[in-house]
């Protein structure tokens, strides 16, 4: 028997995304939430959270290498980092190209994520277990409290700001974010699509702009995302996002499949609807 199996995620249910079946590998419910993994055609093993693409081996790249080298690149120095969420590790496998970083902090409040992730998706989760990285298991909202002039780049690689999400999108949450930062430190957030999530992209970005002075939103394809176009934004107490040492920028460039030196550039610029939309 052929079988024709399909998930969708549907948007607001106007709208979803559909990739055939061809295996269901994991289905388990943590603490937190539903946890599913399915192999698909298209886009390989997809890690689904509360029955939302996360992340997929096909085009993970996009989404990891942009809210790891964006932000790392324009630090002098990047030595201490802190992840936010990023339990599947493909955040955690491109910091650790940046040869600068000494430390790597993973906070995520829901253990069965990486495991899952460690079984399922060995080539996102392969840096888990590196030597330099330190996993807590905590809510980020309560752990960034106790972390004040720490880190050298938080990075907020989160769900989308429903369920155990939700408290990452706040104003306070993002004023604790900053009073972790040390010296030049920089910030990274995933801010969701502007075009299917207009009224969360423009809402977490007001929010950012009372807390940080220097709030820029980046764009990037993640093709198995709602709208298929993502943001991030990057954020500092003054520091710009320009690339700040050159001959490290040549060396991520030769193992990344989506960033080089033209398209950091190109992702800070700000389509005229989205213009409009902040106005
Ligand atoms: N709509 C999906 C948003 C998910 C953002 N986080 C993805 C985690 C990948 N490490």
């Amino acid at each position: 028997m052929v079988l024709d199996v399909w998930f969708t995620e549907k948007h607001e249910d106007k709208q979803g995304i559909s990739l055939k079946v061809k295996e269901i590998l994991y289905n388990g419910e943590s603490e937190f939430q539903k946890i599913d993994i399915i192999d698909t055609e298209a886009y390989g093993r997809v890690l689904l959270l509360d029955g939302l693409v996360m992340t997929t081996e096909k085009d993970e790249f996009f989404y990891h290498e942009m809210i790891s080298h964006v932000p790392l690149l324009a630090h002098p120095c990047p030595e201490k980092v802190l992840i936010i969420g990023g339990g599947d590790g493909g955040t955690i496998r491109e910091v650790l190209k940046h040869p600068s970083v000494k430390e790597v902090t993973l906070c995520e409040i829901d253990k069965a994520v990486i495991d899952v992730s460690r079984e399922y998706l060995p080539s996102i989760a392969c840096c888990i277990d590196d030597s330099r990285v330190k996993i807590h298991i905590e809510d980020a909202v309560e752990h960034i409290k106790r972390k004040k002039n720490s880190f050298d780049a938080v990075l907020i690689d989160s769900t989308d700001p429903l369920g155990p999400g939700v408290g990452l999108f706040t104003e306070e949450f993002y004023a604790n974010v900053r009073e972790s930062l040390r010296g030049n430190g920089v910030m990274a957030a995933q801010t969701e699509s502007p075009v299917t999530c207009q009224k969360e992209f423009k809402l977490i970005n007001s929010l950012l702009n009372k807390v940080f002075s220097v709030v820029k939103p980046y764009f990037a394809p993640v093709p198995t995302y709602p709208g298929g176009n993502w943001s991030w934004t990057f954020c500092s107490k003054g520091l710009q996002p320009e690339i700040n040492n050159e001959s490290l920028a040549i060396e991520i460039e030769k193992t990344s499949k989506y960033y080089n030196r033209e398209i950091y550039k190109a992702v800070f610029a700000v389509p005229n609807y989205v213009k409009n939309m902040m106005d």
